[in-house]
């Protein structure tokens, strides 16, 4: 008898222990979901993400690591027209930069010169823009702190047809050599 009520009380503090750990299991459980909620809301977050919007999609979002005390910072994104009519961007801004302007970069002679343009970037109907160094970018100019592998940069993308969106992109390496002027 004696044996029997101490396996009966064995199981009792068992079953509480097991009650206990379920507990937090479930509240570990729901923050990893929130987590996970909140991830999935961001989906331009990472580069390679496609993200939609209107008739356009823009994937390969990223923004290059500046040098300290530069200014300005590029970035650079695929645009995608997937529609039947031409659509446009024709602004960015970000919280980062007082202004976020549209460039092209291209040789003239043997000068590579940097021109704004200021009706942006046409995307026509089926045809797929991408925004690359050395060529058409985006330009976040006075930057107060230099952007830094591993930082993420909102961008907010303006399209004359298909309205606006805002991205995060993740900030990459500065690589000698193939830098913003
Ligand atoms: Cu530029």
């Amino acid at each position: 008898m004696k044996f029997l009520a101490t396996l009966a009380l064995f199981a009792a503090t068992l079953g509480a222990a097991a009650d206990q750990s379920y507990a937090q299991a479930g509240n570990a459980g729901s923050g990893n979901g929130g987590m996970h909620m909140h991830g999935s809301s961001d989906p331009a977050a990472t580069s390679g993400a496609t993200v939609q919007l209107g008739m356009v999609e823009i994937s390969d979002g990223y923004v290059r690591a500046m040098l300290p005390g530069q200014p300005v910072g590029g970035g650079y994104l695929v645009i995608r027209n997937a529609g039947s009519e031409d659509d446009r961007l024709v602004s960015a801004s970000s919280p980062l930069s007082p202004a976020v302007e549209i460039h092209e970069m291209s040789m003239q002679g043997q000068i590579m010169k940097m021109r704004r343009l200021e009706g942006g970037i046409a995307v026509p109907a089926g045809q797929t823009v991408e925004l690359k160094p050395s060529g058409l970018h985006l330009m976040f100019t006075k930057v107060t702190t230099p952007f830094k592998q591993g930082d993420s940069v909102p961008l907010k993308l303006t399209f004359e047809k298909s309205g606006s969106i805002d991205l995060t992109l993740p900030v990459q390496g500065f690589r000698p050599g193939n830098q913003h002027n």
